[in-house]
């Protein structure tokens, strides 16, 4: 299969995160894009492509425009307010910090430091002077791979950094800003498309796409995640969040607990390809996080190298047409083999 590639990621190199009550060397950089390049290189998994700019035009069409604005000016702000090191929310408008009975976002604060508590979900997200530029960037490649697969390609692979699926209509968070796999699923729809599934196999909850789709019924989503009870994003990601109103049971939370390896893993992702089948969609995004991967250092799965090979198989049965989204992965040294074996587990099957 054809990789969309822009080299846009690199300018969102972020130094700090807030994890685990420390602050650390950021997990998310660019490297792991270019070993997951080096690696497609190498085993000629197919073309590389140049992505096409698309503006703001998909990404409005899924995220909020004064989230939007927030992230353009973000950087900018930080600078005017003094400080150039990267830019991390402290504060958060919790219930009891608002007036009662009034509505999240009724007032935004007019600083900087309002304004991240507000859009936040955590302190783990760095914003940097690159940081818009990779994330427009991002759009652009998963927009790129849902055109090709629209126009009739078996399937894609959208190699984008930072990640998406932890960001909402009017938040980010989890190293996500825009969420590219939902972008790309909503112009699947607006290209013709009546039925999308997304299938988030990323360690962490899909939290940001669940949001976006989850009173839509032309959307299915699924996420096989670690347990919210022990892992982030700790308040969402449950399996009685099935969706609601139209969305009602169009939203299915696969929650597995740590140490799950790939007999139980393989079990569950059986259970949502069942479910894809059930739904019949004209086309499958796959968010592809390989943090599930047992030397990932901040997640507790125990899948192997092998396991990615068969889960590609596993998605390659449902025989659609299939955008592959790149999320997390931290086991940043085995990053290019467990994503191009999902791949190339993938082409073999398909
Ligand atoms: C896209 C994606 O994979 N985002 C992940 C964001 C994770 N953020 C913080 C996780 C904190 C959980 N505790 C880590 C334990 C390290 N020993
Ligand atoms: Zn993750």
């Amino acid at each position: 299969m054809r990789t969309v590639y822009s080299e846009d990621h690199r300018q969102h190199d972020a130094n700090m995160e807030l994890i685990e009550g420390k602050l650390v060397k950021a997990h998310e950089m660019p490297r792991r894009a270019d070993i997951v390049l080096d690696r497609v290189r190498h085993q000629k998994l197919g073309e590389i492509v140049t992505p096409q700019r698309f503006g703001l035009a998909p990404i409005l069409r899924v995220h909020d425009e004064g989230f939007v604005t927030f992230l353009r000016d973000a950087w900018n702000d930080w600078l005017k307010s003094g400080r150039d090191f990267d830019a991390l929310p402290h504060v958060w408008p919790v219930p009891g910090l608002t007036v009662p009975g009034r509505k999240r976002g009724s007032r935004i604060s007019k600083s900087i430091d309002g304004k991240m508590g507000h859009y936040a979900i955590d302190a783990g997200t760095p914003i940097t002077a690159g940081t818009w530029t990779a994330i427009t960037g991002a759009v652009d490649v998963a927009m790129t791979g849902q055109k090709l697969v629209a126009s009739g390609e078996r399937a894609v692979f959208a190699l984008c950094r930072p990640p998406g699926h932890h960001a909402g209509s009017d938040f980010y968070g989890g190293y996500c800003f825009f969420n590219n796999a939902a972008i790309a699923a909503q112009a699947f729809l607006d290209a013709g498309a009546k039925r999308v599934a997304i299938l988030d196999v990323d360690y962490h909850h899909g939290n940001g796409t669940q949001e976006i789709f989850y009173s839509r019924d032309d959307v299915l989503t699924i996420s096989l995640h670690s347990d919210p009870d022990q892992e982030f994003p700790y308040y969402l990601g449950y399996a009685d969040e099935i969706g609601q109103g139209a969305g009602e049971g169009y939203h299915l939370n696969l929650p597995l607990p740590w140490g799950t390896a790939w007999a139980s893993y393989e079990a569950a992702l059986q259970q949502a390809m069942a479910r894809i089948r059930q739904y019949g969609p004209d086309v499958l995004v796959v968010s592809l996080g390989l943090d599930t991967f047992e030397h990932d250092p901040i997640s507790r799965f125990k899948l192997t190298h092998d396991d990615y090979l068969r889960m590609g198989e596993v998605i390659a049965k449902a025989d659609l047409p299939t955008l592959f989204v790149f999320e997390g992965g931290y086991a940043v040294e085995a990053l290019g083999v467990n994503t191009v074996n999902v791949l190339s587990g993938f082409d073999q099957a398909a």
